[in-house]
């Protein structure tokens, strides 16, 4: 009675980004691209602004409305149609804060003081990182099971997460006898699972690394696309004509990857195309790829955010259908703890 896997549950997707700065092409590959694939493939889609798990890092107010609302733009002009998959901010919708209170007691210190983002982003100060950062991972398990959800999209660097979701997941189970949260499975899938740093082949892709120019961000203009990548640090060598020859490249695999994933190519299709070339040539192309594929993408961001009514509105819509499914699912998990009025 501990390990019930995904199939015995309605199969359903769920995922979510933070609204902690503007969207950058790490979000937009490993994330969003997947995310209305999965749409489009007919399945049952819920997607969050993740603003709690936002403010576990401090945010200005202005800001985190802002870039909520920019960031559901994000999501509609990548494809997600509010119309077909379930589209909210995580604090409109209280279950998931209620069901991360029953987690927290779940969940173990040493589980949380394992997690690499935790030590990543707490860094050496972790007395002064706040306690909603140590407990991320369990408010992110109570996103993903109060919809009983069996599958989420994710970069690579949310694996771990997942996996503790898992383990919040069996050990409920477990404690309470019952067979009632389902054994979620991680997707990872795509050649940019990880897109690194345009400066540092070494680190992740992300919103809030201070260097704007180690990252793509989806509101940049078709210059400003072209002259990061101009600038991308990169090796002398030409390309190889095949995946070996990058290992030990990571930023040279890095350019290639996101050509891959623009292209829906793998890797090795990509080299038996571009195999041979320096990268005087082969940056010009990927920047060319870049912003075909980016600029629809911001210019209909741009667009929707010019009614901030509308958005509000469909967040709205949202979250009232977010809660058909996460109220029974919360009550439920209040009468198997033993909680009174539930
Ligand atoms: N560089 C990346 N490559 C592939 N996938 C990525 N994701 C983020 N960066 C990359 C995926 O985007 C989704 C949403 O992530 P998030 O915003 O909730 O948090 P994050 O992973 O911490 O992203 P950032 O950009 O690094 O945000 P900050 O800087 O605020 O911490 C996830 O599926 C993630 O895997």
């Amino acid at each position: 009675m501990t390990d019930a896997p995904a199939s015995q549950f309605t199969p359903r997707v769920f995922s979510g980004i933070q609204p902690s700065g503007g969207l950058t092409l790490g979000n937009y590959l490993g994330a969003l691209k997947r995310f209305s694939e999965m749409q489009n493939e007919g399945r049952d889609c819920i997607y969050c602004m993740v603003d709690l798990h936002a403010i576990t890092v401090w945010q200005d107010p202005d800001k985190l409305r802002h870039n909520t609302r920019e960031l559901t733009a994000g999501f509609i002009a990548s494809g997600v149609d509010p119309e077909k998959s379930i589209l909210f901010n995580q604090s409109a919708v209280p279950e998931h804060a209620q069901l991360a209170w029953i987690f927290n007691t779940v969940a173990r210190m040493g589980w949380m003081q394992r997690m690499t983002q935790w030590k990543d982003k707490a860094g050496k100060n972790a007395e002064k990182a706040s306690l909603g950062l140590f407990a991320y991972p369990a408010l992110m398990a109570a996103d993903i099971l109060v919809y009983h959800a069996t599958h989420v999209p994710v970069g690579e660097d949310q694996k771990q997460h997942i996996e503790l979701t898992r383990d919040v997941a069996a050990k409920f189970n477990h404690d309470y006898g019952v067979d009632f949260f389902p054994m979620t499975e991680p997707v990872i899938e795509g050649a940019a699972t990880r897109v690194m740093s345009l400066r540092d082949g070494s680190k992740k892709m992300s919103k809030s690394d201070p260097s704007d120019a180690s990252r793509i961000n989806l509101t940049d203009d078709a210059d400003t696309i072209a002259k990061k990548i101009r600038k991308a640090k990169t090796d002398p060598d030409a390309l190889p004509s095949e995946a070996k020859g990058l290992e030990d490249r990571p930023e040279a695999r890095n350019l290639v990857n996101i050509y891959a994933a623009f292209t829906n190519k793998t890797v090795d299709q990509v080299l038996a195309e571009v195999g041979g070339k320096q990268f005087g040539e082969f940056k010009p192309m990927l920047a060319d790829l870049a912003v075909a594929k980016l600029s629809p993408i911001s210019t209909e961001m741009a667009r929707l955010l010019d009614d901030t009514a509308e958005i509000d509105r469909i967040l709205a819509r949202g979250a009232e259908q977010a809660r058909e499914i996460t109220v029974p699912i919360l009550k439920k998990t209040y009468e198997i703890v033993g909680l009174v009025g539930a």
